[in-house]
């Protein structure tokens, strides 16, 4: 069982692999957050919402593990280097307060995942300091007491936290698929150049299929 991608079709195990959906939260998405702070136009994020809701709810119905990441810091920020916190030239940095609440900080209004996608009970929700999922969090123990080998992407942005961890998931050996309409940028041709890159060189970092093929190989395999 197999789905249709690239560069070549992604073989699908016995075991399912688990949803990822990587920081979907108010932060990045709406207006007033970290992603706004930052000066990128936060409505481009928009479209792979729908797209990772119905991926979410297949995943639901055909018992897949979900994962989603958040972005976010301690509220004493003990867990972001200066470096992080001071980069750029923004006018809120991490920490500061926003219309949401602190920027970026566990428990506050705009660290919450959207109402769209919001985790129900059993699902498994990340918080996590880096870009990557892996570094500073339980995520590798946790797939590892899944079981899980192939994990399915989604999320934003695209070259930032779903590319880093792809390729952090890459190292640690698992089968990576990005889903292509399921993940965004604030910049179209970096999104572009990241799945390039991802399935260049014989899919140096793993695979990219569209939502659709996505669905049909996961009804026809565990439905
Ligand atoms: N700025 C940007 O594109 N992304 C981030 O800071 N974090 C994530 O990608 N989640």
């Amino acid at each position: 069982m197999q789905i249709d991608a690239r560069p070549y079709s992604y073989a699908l195990p016995e075991r399912p692999p688990a949803l990822i959906i990587i920081d979907m939260q108010r932060d990045f998405v709406e207006p007033g957050g970290f992603g706004d702070a930052l000066g990128n136009d936060v409505s481009r994020l928009q479209a792979c919402v729908p797209v990772i809701a119905r991926l979410l709810a297949v995943a639901r119905r055909l018992g897949l593990p979900v994962i989603h990441t958040r972005e976010a810091h301690k509220p004493d920020l003990s867990d972001c280097p200066p470096s992080k916190r001071l980069r750029g030239d923004c006018r809120l940095k991490i920490g500061d307060v926003g219309p949401m609440g602190r920027l970026l900080i566990d428990g506050e209004p705009g660290n919450a995942i959207i109402e769209a996608l919001k985790p129900v009970p059993g699902e498994i929700e990340i918080a996590k300091p880096g870009k990557g999922a892996f570094y500073a969090t339980p995520l590798q123990e946790i797939l590892q007491q899944l079981g899980v080998t192939h994990l399915l992407f989604t999320g934003v942005t695209t070259e930032v936290c779903v590319q880093t961890t792809m390729r952090e998931a890459n190292d640690r050996g698992y089968e990576c698929l990005l889903v292509e309409d399921g993940t965004e940028s604030y910049f179209p041709e970096f999104k572009r150049a990241t799945l390039d890159m991802i399935t260049a060189q014989g899919g140096i970092v793993g695979w990219v299929a569209g939502s659709e093929a996505v669905l049909a190989g996961l009804e026809r395999t565990y439905g």
